[in-house]
């Protein structure tokens, strides 16, 4: 089976950005693959967080990952600092990685103009996701579109280091991106021309898998449209209607085009309620689930379990990147 790995910082509750652009299609793509499914916590303390908000947010993103319907029986899940070995590799991928590579990363640059005081952390954070990624020795990434950079990245230093280091027989394994071609960039829904991320200080901007219902209902009728009320896509002149459009196709996996003509003629207010009730339908189920999964000790020994089943893997892996740089 070909080997499948990607991960979810513990940032903030994912949104349904995150769960379009890549938490969806984590569930449908374990029978297929061999899928190793992480919880980064390294990569989020690239920013500042509280710890005992990082700890409890950890635990949650487990208990979300069981309740999308991620089964530990096919793929695995862990928490990243449970695995050393992907700080350890992290530092032989900075290593051979420049440091005009890493500044011209978007990601770093816009959150690095959020931040007061920049951390180093937040600059090599993609050597560390290499890390992540070349461990497993994986052939796909799914991932949405903003981390396509990062990929190409990760590819770039997989032939640098086995061009180096391997001459004869690749030692590393050259990872591609799996980008869905709907819903890889799920905009803000109050700055539609601005991504949706789990961290936004405005909270009416993203809907976190976990918000009640009535939330939901809330955040989408205080959603930016325009005034045109007409229910078409059109990404340039209408972002809002065209974020709207590209939820509702991914929630209910009815094309845009399907959805224009459903909607033709009604106004805005009724096409955001039917939007409401269709994300609602879909993630009321897993809050339960997820209710159930936080009080029971069976996430603990998921993440013990995956954790050593991930180390096995991963360490391998470093021995031989160790052995070939001469460090083992
Ligand atoms: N708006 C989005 N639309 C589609 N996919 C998205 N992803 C993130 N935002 C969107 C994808 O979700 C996965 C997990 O993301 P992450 O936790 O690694 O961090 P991120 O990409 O930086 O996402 P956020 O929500 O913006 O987090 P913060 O606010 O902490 O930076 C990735 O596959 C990502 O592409």
């Amino acid at each position: 089976k070909k080997k499948v790995f990607s991960g979810v910082q513990p940032s903030g509750i994912p949104t349904i950005g995150n769960y379009v652009g890549a938490m969806k299609h984590f569930v449908k793509l374990q029978d297929e693959y061999d899928c190793t499914y992480c919880i980064v916590n390294q990569h989020a303390i690239t920013v500042p967080q509280d710890p005992k908000e990082l700890k409890a947010r950890t635990r949650e993103l487990a208990a979300l990952y069981l309740a999308l319907g991620i089964d530990p029986d096919k793929s695995n899940i862990f928490v990243q600092s449970h695995v050393p070995a992907h700080a350890q590799a992290a530092w032989i991928v900075q290593c051979n990685t420049y440091i005009g590579e890493l500044e011209r990363m978007t990601q770093y640059k816009d959150k690095a103009a959020k931040q007061e005081s920049v951390s180093a952390g937040l600059l090599t954070y993609p050597p560390l996701m290499v890390a992540d990624i070349i461990l497993y020795n994986t052939d796909f990434v799914p991932v949405g579109d903003d981390q396509k950079q990062h990929l190409e990245l990760t590819r770039n230093f997989v032939q640098r280091f086995n061009n180096k280091y391997a001459k004869e027989k690749d030692l590393l394994v050259m990872p591609e991106p799996m980008i869905p071609e709907e819903g890889s960039r799920i905009m803000s829904l109050q700055e539609p021309t601005a991504k949706m991320s789990k961290s936004d200080t405005n909270v009416k901007g993203f809907i976190s898998l976990l918000d009640e219902p009535k939330v939901i209902l809330k955040k989408i009728k205080s959603a930016k449209t325009d005034s045109s009320g007409v229910i078409e896509y059109d990404k340039e002149n209408k972002p809002g209607i065209s974020n709207l459009l590209t939820i509702f196709s991914a929630f209910t996996d009815k094309s845009i085009k399907e959805l224009e003509a459903e909607f033709a003629g009604s106004g805005y207010g009724y096409f955001k309620e039917q939007l409401a009730e269709a994300v609602i339908a879909v993630l009321e189920p897993i809050q339960t689930r997820y209710k159930e999964l936080l009080e029971s000790d069976e996430l603990d020994r998921v993440l013990a379990d995956g954790a050593q089943r991930a180390s096995e893997i991963a360490n391998k892996t470093l021995h031989k990147m160790e052995s070939a740089i001469g460090l083992a």
